[in-house]
């Protein structure tokens, strides 16, 4: 079995803050989608206020990125969404669903960080729908196709009482979500033990749907986030069919060793090719944005074969 699961790009950083033209601190925890045969790239940035926005870079082929002149969604200004938005807009997600591109991404205020929802026919204007999770949820990814007649979404709700993991909800219309369970949880001394979170919107595959998250170690020296596989039953993806018992990424370039905070590698988006590999972008120490390789059937492999247990 492969070892060996994602190839660095070996000209990373593929994006920092010098390739902003307005004044940002970091770029990272990007969601990536195809859309018109190019790669869309939504990227988080510290303003040097310590609040967060979302760029816009575009690709041609997946890696040499161009940023547009303006942001792309700044805190909301709206009265229904400016209340919850005030301490920045984060992590976003895009995920191709129907006819649009949604963006699921944390919002930050007062009252605590939630998921909005947000969609863009054109990546040119977006418009907010709804905010689908109460404080305090951060990392909602949502399914590319209705299951079963319902929408599905993968999250992370903060816990005091539980270790963070990774549950699933269901909804007919986007906006209303409910018949959420637990499905995957951190495992006691393991590289994921304090706490995990869906990445990536999920990939389907011939064998289940691939959801790829980061999964978080605490040591003497502050957390390290590394990133996982796991495979969910296409037809019912509350059925966990196995979480990879070993981690696919782990900070070790210097730009993800050492940053705004250290050792983090953090994704928000891969896109899936037609030739079975998977274009994998993460965020490198929370400052700059990184990308590689993996073969699609190494990961599923992984959790089929060396799994550990989902709860
Ligand atoms: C998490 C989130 C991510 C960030 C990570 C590492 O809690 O805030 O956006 O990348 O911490 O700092």
């Amino acid at each position: 079995m492969a070892t060996d699961f994602v190839k660095r790009y070996e000209k990373n950083p593929i994006l920092t803050k010098d390739d902003v033209p307005y004044a940002v601190q970091t770029v990272h925890n990007a969601g990536v989608a195809k859309f018109l045969g190019r790669y869309m790239m939504l990227f988080r940035s510290h303003l040097d206020t310590g609040r967060s926005t979302i760029g816009l870079a575009e690709s041609d082929d997946g890696f040499n990125f161009k940023v547009r002149p303006e942001p792309f969604m700044m805190p909301s200004t709206e009265p229904l969404f400016c209340d919850y938005e005030e301490y920045g807009v984060e992590d976003p997600r895009i995920v191709h669903l129907e006819d649009a591109y949604y963006i699921t991404y944390s919002a930050y205020s007062r009252h605590g960080v939630r998921i909005g929802l947000a969609a863009t026919a054109d990546f040119e204007s977006v418009e907010r729908i709804a905010f689908i999770t109460q404080a305090d949820y951060r990392n909602t990814v949502i399914f590319p196709e209705k299951i079963n007649g319902r929408y599905v979404k993968l999250d992370r709700p903060n816990s005091e009482i539980s270790p963070w993991s990774i549950w699933i909800s269901y909804s007919p219309d986007l906006r209303h979500w409910g018949d959420s369970r637990v499905v995957i949880k951190p495992v006691t001394y393991h590289w994921d033990q304090m706490k995990i979170g869906p990445g990536a919107p999920p990939i389907r595959t011939e064998k289940g749907w691939l959801n790829i998250y980061h999964g978080v170690f605490p040591t003497m020296d502050g957390c390290v986030y590394r990133l996982g596989a796991a495979l969910h039953r296409l037809d019912d993806p509350a059925v966990v069919l196995g979480v990879g018992d070993r981690w696919i990424l782990q900070p070790e370039d210097p730009w993800e060793v050492v940053g705004y905070v250290h050792n983090v590698v953090f994704t928000c988006g891969a896109v899936a090719e037609d030739d079975g590999t998977l274009k994998l972008y993460w965020g490198g120490a929370d400052k700059v944005m990184c990308a590689g390789t993996a073969v699609i059937d190494e990961l599923v492999e992984l959790c089929l074969t060396d799994s550990r247990p989902p709860l």
